[in-house]
């Protein structure tokens, strides 16, 4: 199934990963609410779903029900889905593992008064789904494009499907499902048009089956298509495709074949069955598929139209690009992390988390970087809570200042750069409105050198001043780093403005100079 892209003439993006939050504890699914709030929602697996917001993890947890919720292994909450409305109705959907049973359940809940605080009580279970076994719950949910609502799930678990639940018309395990949870038919209706509501014997939720374990499934936001990671048993994982044309009752083959190859019997007929469009073996340390999302943002254009997708084992993560009616398959980047899931925001930035550190990636194509600056370039930035990475200089916001941007008493010093596409030099200073004859550069080793007015003019009419020296020398990024933090109370009141000055590697002749101001009251 793969092609070689250097044939189609594909140019591959060159991705790396840029932190975009941590601090969580197992994030196992990322998302946004599609209310134009900004908002990123990453879910502990433990029971409790998390805002991110302009970069920062706030303090009190969207929804808090780890009570319910039996974790551990693949079992956990799961996944959340915000329905098309869910601005106006506050009404939302999660999928978890139920204590002390571990069945698969499937609730609706609502937001308080507070739009950041989901109201724990206001469970409305939609569907219970009984689990044989602990592993293979599949979990992720998603609203497709017509508004009903898609559910994984996994083959009830064990090894093998012992239970032959996947082929098994009349259980739920083992299928993709569509279900209509907003129309207001309780607990759920069933769509006329799913696939199966006219065959006997058949369950009228089964969107699709044949699946083991759907570790993740996405629809593509601009063409409707979908895509599902479905982890295989030894030997092959595989991304399955359905377009956006289909009308459902696809049979993606397991336990009958596990990727192209038979499993139950050494032959098999494939007729009927839905085979991956691509998949992999376990012979370099993959084992278990994590599906992904195509990038659909405007930032990098060579991400764009490119599902993403990783190998939870491996850390590797890969792209595949549709061509025509075929599929073209590489390797992007191989990475430490453990990746649980991929996830977008509204502006169709992508994301991934990394269930051992608790952080979230934001994933960048860096060849496509910031160009060295052809002149002396200034810039203002808001005194923003997290930086804004971009690879045009007038829209990026490298500062980020932390709690005091929102009022708060600590100054936390962040700076976030996307990869330049040559080495630079960076200077970072600052000044005080109650000192306005002097410049304060912070040193290699951080400490802070006053250097006078005259001086940093100096430096900026590109003569070299004696004795000053980049706070970071010959470097290309990304740069991601969080240099200071100290308590407001050890600055003296006054305006601070901060200054960053890129200049290309041993160079002062062209620059991008950038500033931002905050207050010490
Ligand atoms: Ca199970
Ligand atoms: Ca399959």
């Amino acid at each position: 199934m793969q092609c070689d892209a250097a044939a189609l003439g594909t140019t591959w993006p060159d991705i790396s990963l840029i932190k975009a939050g941590g601090g969580l504890a197992q994030p196992v699914h990322i998302t946004h609410a599609g209310d134009k709030s900004g908002r990123l929602f990453a879910v502990e697996q433990d029971g409790r779903i998390r805002i991110i917001r302009a970069g920062r993890l706030l303090a009190a947890p969207f929804l808090d029900i780890s009570g319910r919720v039996l974790s551990g292994g693949e079992q956990g909450l799961l996944s959340v889905a915000f329905p098309p409305g869910f601005a106006s109705t506050g009404r939302f959907y999660v999928n978890y593992t139920r204590r002390p049973d571990g069945a698969t359940v499937i609730a609706r809940y609502r937001v308080t008064l507070d739009p950041d605080i989901a109201d724990p009580s206001s469970e409305e279970v939609v569907l219970v789904i009984n689990q044989p076994f602990a592993n293979h719950n599949g979990g992720q949910m998603a609203f497709g494009p017509e508004g009903f609502l898609y559910i994984g799930m996994g083959d009830g678990g064990s090894g093998g499907d012992p239970l032959n639940n996947a082929q098994n018309h009349a259980s739920l395990l083992g299928k993709m499902l569509r279900i209509d949870v907003e129309s207001g038919a309780v607990p759920y209706g069933i769509p006329p048009t799913n696939p199966f509501v006219q065959s006997p014997g058949y369950r009228p939720e089964i969107w699709a089956l044949g699946l083991r374990n759907p570790w993740r499934f996405s629809f593509d936001r601009q063409t409707g298509d979908l895509y599902i990671g479905d982890v295989g048993q030894n030997l092959f994982e595989e991304v399955d495709f359905q377009p956006a044309s289909s009308t459902g009752g696809e049979n993606y083959g397991w336990n009958v074949m596990e990727a192209s190859q038979c499993y139950q019997s050494a032959s098999c007929s494939p007729a009927g069955l839905t085979l991956p469009v691509a998949q992999y073996d376990h012979a370099s340390g993959d084992c278990s598929v994590t599906g992904g999302m195509i990038y659909r943002g405007q930032k990098y254009p060579r991400l764009r139209g490119v599902y993403l997708y990783g190998d939870y084992c491996s850390g590797r993560i890969r792209g595949l690009l549709a061509d025509g009616g075929s599929f073209q398959n590489t390797t992007l980047l191989d990475s430490t992390l453990s990746i649980t899931t991929f996830g977008d925001d509204e502006s169709g930035g992508l994301y991934l988390a990394d269930q051992i550190s608790g952080s979230i990636y934001r994933i960048i194509d860096t060849v496509s970087g910031i160009p060295l600056p052809a002149g002396r370039e200034s810039f203002t930035f808001p005194a923003a809570e997290s930086p804004v990475v971009a690879l045009d200089p007038s829209l990026m916001n490298p500062f980020g200042f932390g709690p005091l941007a929102s009022g708060g008493d600590i100054l936390e010093f962040q700076l976030a750069l996307a990869q330049f596409t040559a080495p630079v030099d960076l200077y970072i200073a600052y000044s005080v409105s109650t000192d306005p004859t002097n410049v304060f550069l912070v040193r290699p080793d951080l400490s802070i050198q006053t250097i006078s007015i005259q001086d940093a003019q100096q430096l900026l009419s590109g003569q070299p001043a004696p004795g000053i020296e980049p706070w970071q020398n010959n470097v290309a990024g990304p740069v991601d780093v969080n240099p200071f933090t100290l308590p407001a109370t050890d600055l003296s009141a006054g305006i601070y403005t901060v200054y960053l000055l890129v200049t290309p590697a041993g160079r002062l002749d062209s620059y991008y100079l950038g500033n931002a101001a905050f207050v010490i009251p």
